[in-house]
């Protein structure tokens, strides 16, 4: 019996979860990574599409805010462990609205419980970093101006993401007694193209989000953090890259791992989560 992974694929909007989809699900069928295709994937359809645009050079759209589609991919890994890799595509408005509404919908309390592993997008370049308690110090803001009444309170972008991850793990029942091995926690600094950094992930998750990450590395025993470039550079829906239609899309995209080391297999961080398991 193959194992189950059934991956929960956490990321707010316009973080790059459609394109690493696709990308990923062409490796696959290409066969040029850790991990090989092993049968016949079902549900195809959201990542066909953006694979067809890609296979053009360009990006696709984003992802409808109320659409779910679930893709099963049969894989297999060098060591010819089989799995069941579980692929969600959806609009990232949802996770989004987890956090505002602070109502989690029925089928979202179900994914939470079943997933075995948790892999969560966050694209820094698109985050806002504004000051607070940990980049400025405390008198500067008692000196400010009390608040105006409209200006409605909004947690920082970084208070929002750790919110997410509490009500996902109070969702999972899980408790913070000591820290977590299951699920595990895979964090993908997605559009690490954009960021321009020689830094190691986890180094730049602690300088740009450093209360996330004690967050992080406080409650969960090993949690890996990677960069992620699925596409290698902009894209554009309109124009052409010639260098993808003539090359492929599967020739560009690479990881960077936790030691700062940079692959163009761009399974890996999911082949890390099949290797580890126990
Ligand atoms: N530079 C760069 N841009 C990327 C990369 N991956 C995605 N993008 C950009 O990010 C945008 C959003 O990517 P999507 O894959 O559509 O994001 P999503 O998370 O599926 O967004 P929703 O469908 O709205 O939930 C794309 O339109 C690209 O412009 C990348 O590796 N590098
Ligand atoms: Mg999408």
């Amino acid at each position: 019996m193959a194992a189950q992974h059934s991956i929960l694929l956490v990321g707010e909007s316009n973080v790059g979860k459609t394109h690493y989809g696709a990308q990923f699900l062409k490796r696959l069928v290409v066969q040029t990574c850790a991990l090989k295709m092993s049968g016949a994937a079902t549900n195809l359809e959201a990542f066909s599409t953006a694979l067809s645009c890609l296979t053009e050079g360009k990006l696709t759209d984003h992802t409808p805010a109320e659409a779910y589609v679930e893709s099963i991919w049969p894989i297999v890994d060098k060591a010819g462990k089989r799995a069941e890799l579980v692929w969600p595509d959806y609009g990232g408005e949802q996770v989004r609205s987890l956090v505002s509404q602070r109502r989690i919908p029925v089928a979202w309390h179900g994914r939470v419980l079943e997933a075995t592993d948790w892999v969560l997008f966050i694209r820094l370049h698109s985050l806002r970093s504004e000051d607070d308690l940990f980049s400025r110090p405390l008198q500067s803001f008692a000196a400010t101006e009390p608040l105006r009444e409209e200006s409605a309170y909004e947690p920082s972008d970084q208070a929002r993401l750790i919110e997410l991850l509490q009500m996902l793990l109070y969702l999972a029942q899980l408790h913070f007694d000591h820290p977590l091995h299951k699920p595990r926690l895979t964090i993908l600094l997605s559009c690490w193209d954009e960021l321009e950094t020689k830094e190691l992930p986890a180094e730049l998750l602690a300088s740009q989000l450093p209360m996330l990450s004690s967050f992080v590395s406080s409650n969960w025993a090993s949690p890996t953090i990677m960069g992620l470039s699925a596409l290698e550079r902009p894209l554009s829906k309109t124009d052409t890259d010639q260098e993808y239609a003539i090359r492929g899309p599967e020739e560009f995209g690479y990881v960077v791992l936790p030691n700062g080391e940079r692959s163009t297999d761009i399974t890996l961080p999911i082949q890390h989560l099949m290797a580890d398991e126990t």
